[in-house]
């Protein structure tokens, strides 16, 4: 009923439409209405209301809503269903407990909002209102728990892709899952997956973008690695828009990926990528690596040259370019 009453206001911007025919046309009561229209502002927009003339919308507002998504995402399958906070501690815990309880593939959790974002090995994510985009994605693919690691690399990919178009921008890809802008983070994925030892039951694709802060947002000492796409081209960028070109563009990578064509996905992730060909040096469990970053695999992994001329292949770690 919410959603109806804001299509009936956006038919006419900046109109007043009356209770009283949104009522008679929607059957419901103008107390009811009243009530969305208080919780329409709640998710803020802005609506003027006058007792004779009705309601009438002045400003939509820039949060990844379902309604501001829905109206204008192009894809089959994902998001689709949207499952959106204002406040949540991380959409990924949210998203996985949608999965166990069966959500299908595609269902997004978005929040505007973070208070517990997280990264890798339990490392913080900063996400606040109002600027960025933090949101979960569930996935179901046929595919050994093995080729998981792919859909990182098919995740960064769709969202360079989609920042790209959106922001006018062409993003590096730093291994495995950053996204760097000017030389600095303004993306990280978070994929988490759920699995018996032959099957994937679900995998949770963890996206965080910094979409309009300013670089006196960031705090120390996090300023100096992490930017924005504001700082990086200038003007602010849609955020609801940008979560449709991203869900669109993964979709087509993520197809890609289960359907045997993980080689086109390589291929745009190795013209991006910001590690492959440099000295570096990678820190893991395992321990730390010297070596020059020779490719990925088809795993995802890593191939690093070691100084002593044998192949390394790196599953999960940190990497960091070498100076000499
Ligand atoms: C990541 O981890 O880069 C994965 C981040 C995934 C975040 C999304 S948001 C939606 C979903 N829900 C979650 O709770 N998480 C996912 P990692 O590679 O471990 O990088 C973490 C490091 O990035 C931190 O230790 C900081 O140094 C830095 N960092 C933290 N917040 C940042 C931000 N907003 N922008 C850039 N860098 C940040």
């Amino acid at each position: 009923m919410k959603e109806k009453i804001l299509e009936r206001l956006r038919a006419k911007p900046g109109v007043y439409v009356s209770g009283e025919e949104i009522s008679r046309d929607l059957g419901v009561s103008r107390t009811a209405i009243w009530k969305h229209v208080q919780s329409l502002k709640d998710d803020g927009y802005e609506i003027d209301s006058s007792r004779r003339l009705g309601y009438r919308l002045t400003a939509v507002p820039d949060r990844p809503l379902p309604a501001e998504i829905l109206r204008i995402l192009r894809s089959r399958v994902f998001g689709q269903k949207i499952h959106h906070f204002h406040s949540v501690g991380s959409t990924n815990l949210v998203a996985r407990e949608m999965a166990r309880e069966g959500a299908a593939e595609g269902t997004l959790a978005v929040a505007e909002e973070q208070t517990q974002g997280r990264g890798r090995l339990g490392r913080e994510w900063l996400s606040p209102a109002g600027t960025g985009i933090w949101m979960s994605l569930i996935l179901r693919p046929v595919f050994p728990p093995t080729d998981a690691p792919r859909l990182t690399l098919a995740a960064a990919v769709a969202v360079a892709e989609a920042v790209g178009e959106v922001a006018g921008i062409s993003p590096g890809i730093k291994w495995p899952n950053d996204l760097l802008a000017g030389g600095k983070k303004f993306c990280g994925i978070l994929t988490e997956m759920d699995a018996e030892m032959e099957r994937v039951n679900f995998v949770i694709l963890g996206i965080g973008i910094n979409v309009n802060q300013l670089a006196s947002d960031f705090p120390e000492p996090l300023r100096a690695l992490a930017t924005s796409l504001q700082e990086v081209c200038g003007h602010r960028v849609s955020r609801p828009g940008l979560v449709c070109r991203v869900l669109e563009c993964l979709e087509d990578r993520y197809g890609q990926t289960v359907s045997g064509d993980f080689g086109q996905v390589l291929t745009a992730w190795r013209a991006r990528s910001t590690t492959l060909g440099q000295q570096v040096t990678v820190t893991s469990a395992a321990g730390t690596i010297d070596g020059l970053a020779e490719d990925v695999d088809s795993d995802g992994s890593l191939l690093v040259r070691l100084d002593s001329g044998v192949l390394h292949r790196v599953m999960a770690g940190e990497v960091t370019l070498r100076r000499n």
